[in-house]
C-alpha cells in the first residue's frame, strides 16, 4: 500500500467538540487516503480503544490506520503501522516487531537525518514541520518550500510533507515534491471536515494527474531522483 494523497493526523483537542470517529469518517468522505492517531495525553487504555474503533471503521474503507509513537498500542490495535519520530523505537526495531509488511513512516526534522534514512526500507518519511504551525509548538526547524524541494531531489523515499499546511499552500508544496500531504487543522478544526479533506484532495488530483496506466505521477524532480527499480515496484 502507497502513502499519497491527503493524510489526516487526529488531534482531539482540535476536533473536539466532534469526536475523532465522526471527523476522520467524514475525512474519508472528503477523500483522506491514511489516517495517523496521535494521541499524547490519553493513557495506554484509552489509546488502544480509540485505535480499535477507528481500525473497525477505517478497514471495510480500505484506508490504512497509522498509530503515532506506539509500537504496542498498532499491534494491540491490529493497526497498519506507524508513525515514529527521531526519539521513538528505532527503526529497525519497529520493523522487527511490526514486521515486513506493516507501514512505517519515519519523521526527518533536518537533511542530517534525511540522508541518514536513506539506509532506511521506511514506507515513507514524514518532513517536519514545512512551515511554522500553533498545533506543533517545538518544531526546531521549518523546510519551507526550497528546503521540501531539495529534500526531495536527496531523498529517495515518499514525502509526507507536515505542519501549517492547507488549500493555500497546498499546490506550492505538492509542486516542491510532496507524495502526500499531512493535515491536522486544516480537516480537524474545519467547520465541515469532509468539505476541507475534499477541496484538499482536489488540488491533490489537479496537480497529480493520473498516468494512462492509471498511476499518479510524481514531481519531475522526484521520478529524476528514483532509481529504476524503486519506481518499477511503486
Ligand atoms: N508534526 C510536525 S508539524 C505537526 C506535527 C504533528 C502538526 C501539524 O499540524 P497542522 O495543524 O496541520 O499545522
Ligand atoms: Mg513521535
Amino acid at each position: 500500500m502507497k502513502i499519497e494523497g491527503i493524510y489526516l493526523v487526529t488531534d482531539r483537542k482540535a476536533c473536539a467538540p466532534a469526536r475523532i470517529e465522526d471527523v476522520v469518517l467524514q475525512a474519508v468522505e472528503g477523500g483522506v487516503s491514511v489516517v495517523q492517531l496521535r494521541e499524547k495525553e490519553l493513557d495506554t487504555r484509552g489509546f488502544v480503544e480509540e485505535a480499535i474503533r477507528l481500525q473497525r471503521l477505517l478497514k471495510p474503507k480500505g484506508v490504512p490506520l497509522l498509530i503515532n509513537d506506539r509500537i504496542d498500542v498498532a499491534l494491540a490495535a491490529g493497526a497498519d503501522g506507524v508513525h515514529i519520530g527521531q526519539s521513538d523505537m528505532p527503526y529497525p526495531l519497529a520493523r522487527k516487531l511490526l514486521g515486513s509488511q506493516a507501514l512505517i513512516g519515519l519523521s526527518v526534522e533536518n537533511e542530517e537525518q534525511l540522508m541518514a534514512a536513506e539506509m532506511l526500507d521506511v514506507d515513507y518519511l514524514g518532513v517536519s514541520a514545512i512551515f511554522p504551525t500553533p498545533t506543533k509548538i517545538d518544531t526546531k526547524y521549518c523546510w519551507g518550500i526550497d528546503g521540501l524541494r531539495r529534500a526531495r531531489k536527496m531523498s529517495s523515499h515518499r514525502l509526507v510533507a507536515i505542519g501549517g499546511i492547507g488549500k493555500e499552500n497546498a499546490a506550492a508544496v505538492l509542486e516542491a515534491g510532496a507524495d502526500a500531504l499531512a493535515v491536522v487543522s486544516a480537516i480537524c478544526a474545519a467547520g465541515n471536515p469532509a468539505q476541507a479533506a475534499m477541496a484538499l484532495h482536489e488540488i491533490y488530483r489537479k496537480i497529480r494527474k493520473p498516468t494512462p496506466d492509471g498511476r499518479l505521477r510524481p514531481p519531475d524532480a522526484a521520478k529524476q531522483h528514483l532509481t529504476p527499480t524503486k519506481w518499477a515496484h511503486d
